[in-house]
This record gives structure tokens, sequence and C-alpha cells, in this order.
């Protein structure tokens, strides 16, 4: 099946981001003259910071994962639909026209909804009969992990492609062994795995392959030929996640067999009245979720390109910006734009990355630090010794350097100008914020 296509200028399928003349924002001689009303030759930063007592930026929090809200008059439609159909939950109508719009918008032939991402994985891997151990990265949220050890497996941790930050195939060849049945990869801010090298990978050796694409709804994962080559891949639509039903996930496959399998799974392994076949749980979107998802589904388009400008804004804001880029791309034809990953070289910077988000969070600007420090260094998995069999020396690299942005609907471009040039006024003092905020001062997010 053919996932729906729409071309996102401006990001090659292939390569990183290349420059389009006709984007306001992807020239900074252009950024500058939208900035500012007229081209400046050099950027004036804001003068007073709020960590030295200045005004923060901004009056109001910019969040990262600030849900993107629904139309309330579309959505309270739906809710009365609810209220007059009678049905709340168990495959009512709003949940079955889920399913079919999510598997056409991914383009797979099957979808089958769940009441999170957490669920979704975990029933994956239960549908797909994994055993033993499992190969999966640490730079994930800690949910994937936890996904496949409640299921009663062992992960095995894998590095990343520091380009990506998804798994290095590289890597995961070197991991396999005759106790691996299945290789967990995530789509990590919606960009594509090596899907071609996983694939052969896992068939060389009788491997299963899934992926967690929590991040990746609406992403073509560079699928030119749209051909989706894990047997399931899962979504998440929390509220965090740029399209959401409140909380919420889906599992999407090819296969029949496994779709059906996981129909009854996810309702108590029931098959029909009174008659169960296999071990399930309750694992079922509800209709007001449902609602929910639909109503942001209709907003995609400009869910996306909202992230799209503030991306490309961002992009540009960043470019003189002493120790910071922006990491992982956007690849392929189509994505949602929802992370705005940067990259953090405290050296170049003259402070280290965690002084650099206490700055940021004094200026209301709330940076994350996903995925910090690496699963390997959570528990349960710390106090194993295997959970360090393979070198993660990318893993814990990136952990150490990554931030996140705020965006989405909430952010406007404006506010992102405005972001640049505080993040800006900060490096320009860095040496007085390093000493503001020393190690142990508790505005610094805690060292893990
Ligand atoms: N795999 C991957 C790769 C994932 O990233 C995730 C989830 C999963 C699997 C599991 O899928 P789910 O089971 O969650 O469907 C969030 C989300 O809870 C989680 O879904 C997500 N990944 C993860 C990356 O991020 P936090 O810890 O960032 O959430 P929190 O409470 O800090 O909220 C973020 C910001 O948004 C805050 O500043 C507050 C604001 N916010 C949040 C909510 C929920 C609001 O303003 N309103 C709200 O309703 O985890």
């Amino acid at each position: 099946m053919m996932a729906e296509t729409h071309n996102n200028r401006g990001f090659d399928a292939n390569g990183p981001a290349r420059p389009d003349a006709t984007d306001p924002c992807t020239s900074n001689r252009k950024y500058q003259k939208e900035r500012h009303g007229t081209v400046r030759s050099r950027r004036t930063p804001r003068a007073r910071l709020a960590l030295f007592d200045g005004r923060p930026a901004f009056s109001d929090a910019l969040h990262v994962g600030r849900p993107n809200m629904p139309d309330s008059a579309a959505y309270l439609a739906r809710i009365e639909t609810m209220l007059q159909s009678g049905w709340l939950s168990n495959g009512g109508p709003m949940v079955r026209e889920f399913e079919t719009t999510v598997a056409r918008i991914s383009g797979a032939k099957h979808c089958v909804a769940t009441c999170n991402g957490t669920l979704a994985l975990e029933l994956a891997i239960g549908a797909l009969g994994l055993s033993g151990e499992v190969i999966v990265p640490s730079f994930t949220f800690v949910a994937t992990v936890h996904a496949l050890t409640r299921m009663g497996l062992t992960p095995v941790f894998c590095d990343i492609d520091p380009a990506t930050h998804c798994l290095d195939p590289r890597q995961v060849e070197g991991a396999i062994t005759a106790k691996t049945s299945g290789i967990l990869a995530v789509t990590l801010w919606g960009n594509p795995c090596d899907e071609v090298e996983l694939r052969r990978l896992a068939d060389q050796h009788g491997l299963s392959l899934l992926f967690d694409s929590a991040h990746a709804f609406g992403c073509d994962l560079g699928r030119s030929s749209g051909a989706r080559l894990c047997e399931l891949e899962v979504y998440s639509f929390h509220a965090t996640k740029c399209i959401q039903a409140l909380e919420g996930g889906a599992i999407v496959t090819d296969d029949d067999e496994l779709a059906e399998r996981l129909r009854q799974m996810v309702n108590f392994g029931f098959s029909g009245e009174d008659r169960v076949d296999l071990l399930g749980t309750n694992a079922k979107m509800n209709e007001a979720a449902a609602a929910m998802g639909l109503c942001s589904i209709e907003q995609r388009r400009r869910i996306f390109h909202q992230n799209r400008e503030n991306h490309l804004t961002y992009r540009a804001g960043v470019k003189h910006l002493p120790g910071i880029s922006m990491a992982a791309k956007p690849l392929g034809e189509r994505h949602n734009y929802q992370y705005v990953v940067l990259d953090f070289d405290a050296e170049a910077a003259g402070l280290s990355r965690d002084q650099f988000i206490a700055a940021l969070r004094a200026e209301n600007i709330l940076a994350r630090r996903y995925f910090y420090p690496g699963v390997h260094r959570m528990a349960p998995y710390r106090d194993r010794p295997d959970s360090l069999r393979h070198s993660l020396a990318e893993t814990e690299r990136v952990a150490r350097r990554t931030l996140v942005m705020p965006s989405g609907l909430s952010v406007t471009r404006q506010d992102v100008y405005r972001i640049c040039d505080t993040m800006g006024a900060i490096l320009n003092r860095a040496g007085d914020v390093a000493a503001t905020l020393p190690d142990g001062d508790p505005r610094l997010p805690p060292v893990l």
C-alpha cells in the first residue's frame, strides 16, 4: 500500500537538508530581514538575561511537548456524536474510523488502535512471539525498553548512528547471538532507520523486525517505494505527540494473521462471544480518545507546516551561534518536524549543555535533554552489567550533547526568533552564566 504523500520542500530523502531559495528562513540574510525588518550585518542580542535579574524573555513558559489542541467545535461535535451513538469503547465507530484513517495515511493494510504506545509495543512483542534477547537502542524513551522487559525479554543495548540517532546496523550485526529473536528499532525524531539493512540482517539470522515509530506518524521514513519492511510498526498518539489522541497508540502491519492476532490481544484475547483463544489484555482505545485523534489528524497539515516553519527558523537562527547546530536533521520527503533537536558543543559554547538549559529555563524557554542519560543508565538496567555488553560510546556522547527546543502550534515563528536571540545573548555571556551556575546549583538539571 502507498502511504499518503505530499512533498515538503527543503529536505532531501537521501541527505541533509538542502537550502531552498524560496523559503524565507533558509538564508540567513532573509532571516535577518524578516527578523528585524531590515538586513543587519550583526545581530543585536538581548542585553539582559533573566539569570541576572532581567525579565524573562517570555512571560509564559514555552514547552517541548505542549499538546497541539484541536479545533474545539470539531472535537465537541465528535463527542456529541459519540454520546448519541451509545458507543464509548470496544471497537466503536470512532475507533474504527481512526484505524482506517491511520492505516491509510501510513500506507499499511491494517491498523489496530490501542490506549497508548507502550501497551502497543508490548502487544506487538507478544504477537511476534519473541523470546530471549532483543536488540534495541539505549538512546530512546524508556518505554521502548520497558516494553521488552515487561514481556520477559532481555534487552541488548546497541549503539546509534550519530547522524540519525537511530540504531547503527553495523553495531546490530555484532550484537546478534544464538539467543536473539528480534530487533526493535526506533525511528527516533521521525527519522528513518536503515530499514533495508536491518531487514537484511533480520532475514539472514531469522529474526523479527519491529519499529517503535512513536515519533514518526506522518513521516515517510525514507520509504520511497512505500514498502514497509518490518513486520510491525507502533505509533504513539500521546498528548505530547504532534498528532495526539489524549492518550493513544496504534500498531500497523501488512500481515493479515498478525493483525487478526493483535485484534484479539487488544481485547483480552476474545475471538468471539465467550471464546478466548490466546493471552490478551485490555489495551483498547476508547471513543473519546479516537475522536481527539481524528480531530488531530484532520489538522495535521497545519501542524506539520507550523513545525516545519519553526524548524527552518531555528535552523537559520542557530547558524552563527557558537557551539550549537541542528542535529539528526529531518530526512525523507514527508516529515512531521515535531522535534527540534540541537547538538551542543560545550567547549565551543563556553558553558555546559546543562548550564545553557538552566539559563534558557530562567527565560521560560523549557528546553529538554531527551533522551538523557540513556536507558542503560536508568533502573533497572543500570544495575545489570550486561547493559554494557556492547559499546554505547555514541549513545553516551549524544545523550550528553543533545537538547530539544519548544515547537508545535503553541510556538510561533516570532517566538522562535526571540528564542534564538535569547540563545545568542546567553552565549555572549557564556563565562558569566557558567560562573553563576556552578556544579550542584539547584537551578541546574540533575546529573544522572
Ligand atoms: N517510544 C518512544 C520512542 C516514545 O517517545 C514514547 C513516548 C513511547 C514509546 C511510549 O508511548 P506512550 O505510551 O507515551 O503513548 C512524554 C510523553 O509522556 C511520552 O509519551 C513521550 N514518548 C515522551 C518522549 O515524552 P514527558 O516526560 O516529556 O512529558 P511531560 O509531562 O514532561 O510533558 C511535556 C511538556 O508538555 C511539559 O512541559 C508539560 C507539557 N504538557 C504536557 C501534557 C501531557 C502540557 O502542557 N499539557 C499536557 O497535557 O513524556
